[in-house]
């Protein structure tokens, strides 16, 4: 019974795909647009040009195609798919400079940057690498992390115990075996899993980007739950699926170590979710060479060139719809004063509350549509940044291109929820998760501009409640108390960065905290959210995959970024790629592929020459 109704559901597919084929829209991977690499602009002035051209009523071009809301990489590399294929796109940043969560900012000198520490999937044409090197027309360059390149570190510090994770698909699992001998048979089941679970995601687009009925039809049927291991493994959480493999509680540790990638804790986090962000650093890990403002700084010109522009301080306040509840455009704060831009379509990458809570009027927020979306998501966790500037060379302080996981124990889901759940002041006092990185190490340019300095940045996670209380002070100039409390935060984990890297001791020249209500300033976190909408298990139900999409209840509104489909680089990109899909009527992920074989043809044909 059930082949059969997998046959006819594969021919409906089949006439679906030809339909879509036969009127779909011009293909923005239709050739290799990349450029010879010019040499690389360091000078921080000139680059500003690019990432900091302020919003003005006068710069708004003329005839927009489409507008959108928010830079972050969603919103960028949705301009850059639409300016590809000829559109003209206005890009709308509420803060001082393009980019999102891929900004960089600079305190006394030293540069930091906030959401990109390391990317997997980036060897030399593979599509998701092809994708890139064409919405950055091949000038943005990776570097490749050392491998290990993630280091997990577990217990008290007078038992700390040392895991390096190295990527490649054989070295991965066999590392780790040395780390954990008697433990192959679990080892080797979680990697049969982890790929076979990760490698399926693909199925979470086709949801997308399905026509609704028949996306329900396999919903409903609970045929996507058969077809595909993805969502089958996606109500199982992290904790249920490694505690079945073994009973080591170091290896089941390590095994979770990286849910910090999409912070959710492991016995509220997916097995599936788990499973792509493991399949998606087996390859490797890269740092964008210059830091993570090279990518804003690569993609604008292309949406310029198309006629199109990247403004920021303008900070849209809400959608503008005409009588008959369509988007028509939007309005942005000038001051006090609104300007109104108008442009046949709206794209959103200011994530799904934002977007439908702040920017539509009341009564369409009532829609039930548009209720019934926002009831599948919550908010997800507030994240906590510490950024250190050091005096000293990566040589002389030690300093790597890779990552620390510092845990005060193995038992993880207990460290977490103790944590969140505890008291600020009592929290504050005991951080038992770090996530420990040095960007200017992973950087080959960072000696250039920064001679003899370096820099570390921390990053773990806090409730948003304990800083809510101010977060209408202003910014740069908050209340003692709030500074009091950063302070407890700085200097616990300080103390524990200072373990973990003695020669920084006494070479701290900067060291800031970034909170939730930072977040929630900067990169327009409503909840000071660090990976937008919550990604525990209710955000892979198949039911949820189907509904929240592109396409709004609202006509010529539409959603990209992280919360239309995962959190990262890579899954708002994905987000930025469904979207396109959506608007231009075509597969783009599979163009993506298919001009990553051509260029990869192309050039094995020149070597064999
Ligand atoms: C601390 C931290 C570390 C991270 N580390 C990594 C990592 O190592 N690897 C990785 O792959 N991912 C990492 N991520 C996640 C990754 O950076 C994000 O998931 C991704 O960049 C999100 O892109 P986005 O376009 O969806 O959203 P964002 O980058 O958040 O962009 C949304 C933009 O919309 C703007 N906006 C909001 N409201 C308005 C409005 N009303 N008007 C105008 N503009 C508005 C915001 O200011 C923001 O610029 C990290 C994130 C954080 C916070
Ligand atoms: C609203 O905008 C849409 C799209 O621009 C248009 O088709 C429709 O006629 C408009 N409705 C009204 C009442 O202006
Ligand atoms: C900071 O705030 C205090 C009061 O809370 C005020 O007196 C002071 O002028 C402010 N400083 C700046 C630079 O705004
Ligand atoms: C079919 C299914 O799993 N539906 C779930 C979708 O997500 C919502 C909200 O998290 C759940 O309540 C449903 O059960």
């Amino acid at each position: 019974m059930w082949l059969a109704v997998v046959i006819i559901f594969l021919a409906v597919l089949a006439i679906v795909f030809k339909t879509v084929w036969g009127t779909s829209g011009p293909n923005p991977f239709d050739i290799d647009t990349r450029e010879a690499l010019k040499p690389i602009v360091l000078d921080r002035k000139v680059k500003n040009k690019v990432l900091k051209q302020g919003f003005l009523a006068s710069k708004i071009p003329q005839d927009l195609d489409a507008i959108v809301v928010g830079s972050g990489i969603g919103g960028l590399a949705i301009a850059v798919l639409l300016a590809k294929v000829g559109k003209r796109v206005l890009v709308l940043e509420q803060h001082d400079r393009a980019g999102g969560c891929c900004h960089t900012f600079t305190e006394q000198g030293f540069e930091f940057d906030v959401g990109i520490h390391y990317i997997g999937e980036l060897l030399d044409h593979k599509p998701f690498r092809c994708m890139i090197d064409q919405l950055t027309n091949g000038q943005l360059q990776w570097e490749l992390l050392e491998n290990p390149f993630d280091h997990v570190v577990l217990g008290p510090p007078e038992n700390r115990r040392k895991y390096p994770i190295y990527s490649g698909r054989k070295r991965f699992p066999e590392e780790l075996k040395k780390c954990f001998p008697g433990e192959e048979k679990a080892i080797d089941e979680y990697m049969r899993l982890v790929k076979n679970v990760g490698n399926n995601g693909w199925f979470m687009i086709l949801l997308k980007l399905l026509p609704t009925p028949f996306a329900n039809f396999l919903v409903y049927t609970g045929l996507a739950n058969r077809l595909s291991s993805f969502f089958r493994y996606a109500s199982r959480s992290l904790t249920d699926v490694v505690n079945e493999l073994t009973q080591n509680k170091d290896l089941r540790a390590v095994l979770c170590y990286n849910f910090g990638t999409y912070g959710k804790m492991p016995k509220e986090a997916s097995f599936s979710m788990h499973s792509l962000i493991v399949c998606h650093y087996l390859n490797g890990a890269w740092y964008p060479k210059g830091g993570a403002s090279e990518i804003a700084y690569h993609m604008i010109p292309i949406i310029e060139k198309a006629g199109g522009a990247v403004l920021v301080r303008a900070p849209v306040n809400r959608i503008l719809l005409n009588d008959t509840k369509e988007a028509i455009g939007v309005s942005v704060m000038k001051g006090q004063e609104e300007v109104h831009v108008h442009a046949p379509m709206v794209i959103s990458d200011a994530g799904i509350f934002n977007t439908y809570q702040k920017l539509l009027p009341k009564d369409v927020q009532a829609m039930p549509a548009i209720q019934k979306q926002l009831s599948m998501v919550q908010n997800g966790d507030g994240g906590l940044s510490i950024f250190i500037g050091l005096d000293g060379t990566k040589e002389e302080l030690d300093l790597k291109a890779d990552n620390y996981w510092i845990f005060l124990e193995n038992n993880l889901d207990d460290l977490v929820e103790g944590y969140m759940k505890g008291k600020r002041e009592e929290s504050a006092k005991n951080i038992p998760l770090l996530f420990v990185a040095s960007p200017s190490a992973k950087d080959p340019t960072w000696q250039e501009r920064k001679s003899g300095k370096s820099t570390i940045t921390v990053v773990s996670f806090a409730n948003y409640a304990w800083f809510e209380e101010w977060k209408d002070d202003k910014v740069k100039n908050r209340s003692a108390d709030y500074k009091e409390l950063k302070d407890t935060f700085i200097s616990s984990i300080v103390e524990v960065v200072t373990q973990i890297f003695p020669k920084i001791q006494d070479r701290i020249e900067f060291v800031d905290a970034g909170t939730p209500i930072t977040n929630q300033h900067y990169i327009g976190a409503p909840k000071g959210e660090i990976y937008g909408a919550d990604h525990g298990l209710s955000r892979f139900s198949v039911e949820l995959n189907a509904t929240i999409r592109p396409q709004t209840p609202i006509k010529n509104l539409f959603l990209t970024g992280q919360d239309v489909f995962l959190c990262g680089f890579a899954g708002a990109l994905a987000g930025a790629l469904t979207c396109g899909s959506v608007l231009l009527n075509r597969y783009l992920h599979l163009d993506a592929i298919a001009l990553a074989k051509k260029v990869k043809n192309v050039n094995s044909n020149k070597k064999k020459q």
